[in-house]
């Protein structure tokens, strides 16, 4: 079984079991004019995943492993958001309200979409979770039981929150989770160096920390259900 170098140790990849869950790589949160700069952060921060992304997105499709895509929104009557989340903030435009890119956070809306450079192909589901965890309220774990996934590849935003809460959702369901460093970002540096080191803490409490390209190198391996075949 290929390894894959990563903190806190090697990490005992399984393609033949393996997903790449790519979460929430959304318009509104990443392009310039959506609702995340609305909110005065800083873009750059998101953008600088979008190549490392595209790159491992590309070489995982070329191994003809499976993608699982995510985004957070909720329904277009709002029946979904609880009241809590629509008030947080106290800012004067919340989820469900007219933003820069439609509805902001809303199913169908554009800034609720994925971003062109990695939106997803015919076949890879996408996950609409009105959460930040992707289990929660979805049937992402009953897609993963049924295709006999047990490790998932964690990228996208933000790393302390959406990213974060997945691989903790995740772990207590016995996935092994290993997030490549390069293809997740935060709006606030200091949180997705945090985040990072709060999975890998302890022995790996809530799974693996790597680079994309240690990914990359290990899809050029042959698969180990191939291993030994006649
Ligand atoms: N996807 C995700 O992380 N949603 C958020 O709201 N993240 C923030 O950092 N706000």
């Amino acid at each position: 079984m290929p390894a894959i170098d990563a903190e806190p140790y090697p990490f005992a990849f399984d393609p033949a079991r393996a997903a790449l869950l790519i979460i929430d790589m959304q318009r509104d949160f990443l392009e310039p004019g959506g609702f995340g700069e609305m909110l005065g952060n800083d873009v750059a921060q998101l953008r600088r995943t979008i190549e490392p992304n595209r790159r491992l997105l590309a070489a995982w499709r070329a191994a003809g492993l499976p993608v699982i895509h995510t985004r957070e929104g909720h329904r277009p009557d709002l029946a979904d958001l609880p009241p809590s989340k629509k008030i947080r903030g106290g800012g004067p435009r919340t989820i469900g309200d007219a933003g820069p890119m439609g509805r902001i956070l809303v199913r169908g809306e554009p800034g609720h979409d994925i971003i062109p450079e990695l939106y997803p192909q015919a076949g890879e589901p996408v996950i609409d979770k009105p959460g930040k965890g992707a289990f929660f309220a979805t049937d992402l774990h009953a897609i993963l039981q049924h295709r006999g996934i047990a490790q998932l590849i964690v990228t996208g935003v933000t790393t302390e929150v959406c990213v974060n809460t997945t691989v903790r959702e995740a772990n207590d369901r016995g996935y092994d989770c290993l997030v490549p460093a390069d293809c997740a970002g935060s709006y606030f540096p200091e949180f997705h160096e945090a985040g990072l080191r709060m999975i890998a803490a302890q022995g790996g409490i809530f799974g693996w920390v790597g680079q994309s390209d240690a990914v990359i190198a290990a899809l050029g391996q042959p698969p180990a259900s191939l291993k030994g075949a006649a």
